[in-house]
């Protein structure tokens, strides 16, 4: 019965498997936790669905940008990217259903002693506030409203929350930080722009998003992906997973219950 928890997979199926391979991985006893971005720039994003889909209730994952930009293309309002390697999604005789899975994932997945998500919780955030902005987002998702809703959620602004923001500023803000926070200034302001590793920032203002200095203290420990460029991060109560797998890094899987990390290498394809 133990939980493992793995980053940004992004079509790296052979390495997820290679790492579930190694841990013995059981369908019936475990479960295993993905940060979102199961798609893109890798070579298996369709093997990647298709497998994830079919852990049912053994797996718990929630959408990352990419996933989001998957059902975006899926509807026409993007290009398909030749770099995305997601073409093969939308021509497979099961696109719709796994689409329809996907849309079906959370923003936020809990477990009594940790939240995950893609890029992180929003500095201004508490749990309930959290939780409050992911079921709402969630529930659009769900619904017919779908198609509206990601058709209209591009865009940097707001970049401050406010509990008064209403419809799609306010989506969009829950959007962003959810999906594709990484720095923010110090009263908290997202910035959309900068993804360079926080070692190599010269701007004082900006900072990742759980170092800033107000930020909500949760009582749970957050585990996030996304952020390729921190190269795996384990601060207070805050765990980032994204090791770049994608881009020859590697693929980073922490068991939860004896706070294990197991990795495995890009392979070559
Ligand atoms: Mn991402």
């Amino acid at each position: 019965m133990a939980n493992y928890i793995v980053g940004d997979i992004q079509g790296c199926f052979d390495e997820l498997q290679a790492l579930l391979k190694k841990v013995a991985f059981s369908v019936d006893h475990d479960t295993l936790w993905l940060a979102g971005d199961l798609v893109a720039r890798g070579p298996k994003s369709l093997e990647t669905l298709r497998f994830v889909k079919s852990l049912g209730g053994s797996a718990e994952v929630i959408l990352g940008n990419h996933d989001l930009h998957l059902l975006a293309v899926s509807l026409g309002i993007h290009p398909v990217k030749a770099k995305d390697k997601t073409a093969n999604i939308l021509t497979a005789p099961d696109s719709e259903e796994l689409l329809t899975w996907l849309r079906q994932q959370p923003l936020l997945a809990e477990h009594d002693e940790f939240v995950m998500c893609h890029a992180g919780i929003s500095p201004q955030w508490d749990l309930d506030t959290a939780r409050d902005a992911a079921r709402e987002v969630e529930a659009i998702l769900q619904s017919d409203d779908w198609r509206w809703l990601i058709a209209n959620m591009y865009a940097d602004q707001p970049n401050l929350w406010d509990s008064s923001l209403t419809g799609l500023a306010r989506y969009r803000y829950i959007i962003n930080a959810y999906t594709r926070m990484r720095f923010c200034d110090v009263q908290g302001h997202l910035d959309m722009a900068c993804k360079l590793p926080p070692s190599q920032i010269t701007n004082e203002q900006l900072m990742p998003w759980f170092l800033v200095p107000n930020r909500v203290q949760l009582e749970k420990t957050v585990l996030f992906g996304h952020w390729a460029a921190l190269e795996g991060y384990q601060g207070q109560k805050v765990v980032g997973l994204d090791t770049g797998c994608v881009w020859g890094g590697c693929l980073t899987m922490l068991r939860w219950d004896d706070q294990r990390y197991f990795t495995q290498t890009a392979l070559n394809d």
